[in-house]
């Protein structure tokens, strides 16, 4: 059996004040139930505040990106020693808006995947396709093709800890959900593909949901059994909305 994963990404929302209203609000609700594992992605400048405000809980801290580089002339990026310094314990890597909207590509994944995992870090992996792609019925291929790139590249000793999200791009921010059957049918398509590279480990990958999940379209997304919990961005900003997710995982 996989343990449920629920992560939010806050994406590039708070304050000090908001975050901490946020984090007490998880703190003072979650029970102390450990079937899923939860996590919280603040924006990066956050990290220390809520890892503090984190300790001894039993909620994780997540960072949304990371360098696939050790150090140096690097201006503006962050480090996996850095990050784990601060107590993160995940990485989302490729999500669609880095790939949108900062031309982040397969090839600059995979390398942050091998920098995560060496630091001992656990990938989120994010991959989904966009709507048009999805209407010209090549959604399987692309979401394939994106895996590929990091499985290239992943160590057998490894591969079982990585999370991967499918996250369609049509889905994200919009309101619009995949159907836990069009997710189903695309998260087993993507355990097949990891299968092809190692068998055992295809049955402990996680493999997360995202896009406009909610604590109403959570409970039937999570009951299909190929989807092993959420990546939740707008509905992670509220404790309430939050808590109701985890709790359908
Ligand atoms: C997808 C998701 C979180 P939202 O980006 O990664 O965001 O739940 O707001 O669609």
């Amino acid at each position: 059996m996989r343990k449920s994963i629920v992560a939010g990404n806050w994406k590039m929302n708070g304050n000090l004040a908001a975050n901490a209203e946020l984090v007490t609000g998880l703190l003072s609700t979650r029970s102390g139930s450990d079937n899923v594992d939860v996590l919280v992605c603040p924006p990066a400048v956050y990290i220390p505040q809520v890892a503090a405000l984190l300790q001894d809980s039993n909620i994780s801290l997540g960072a949304q990106n990371a360098s696939a580089f050790e150090k140096g002339a690097y201006t503006g990026d962050l480090s996996l020693s850095m990050l784990a310094e601060f107590g993160v314990q995940y990485v989302i890597l490729g999500h669609s808006e880095r790939r949108a909207l900062f031309g982040e590509d397969d090839a600059q994944v995979a390398d942050k995947f091998r920098a995560v995992v060496a630091a001992g870090v656990t990938p989120i992996v994010c991959i989904g396709e966009t709507l048009q792609e999805r209407q010209a019925g090549q959604t399987l291929d692309v979401v394939s093709r994106q895996l590929r790139a990091v499985l290239d590249v992943a160590d057998k000793a490894t591969l079982a800890n990585a999370v991967v999200a499918y996250e369609p791009v049509w889905a994200i921010g919009t309101g619009l959900t995949a159907t836990p059957e069009q997710a189903q049918e695309v998260h087993q398509a993507l355990r097949a593909l990891i299968a092809e590279y190692d068998a055992a480990a295809a049955l402990k990958v996680r493999i997360l949901y995202g896009g406009s999940v909610t604590a109403d379209s959570a409970a039937q997304l999570f009951g299909k059994p190929d989807i092993d919990g959420g990546l939740v961005g707008g509905a992670s900003l509220k404790a309430k909305d939050f808590l109701a997710i985890c709790s359908a995982a």
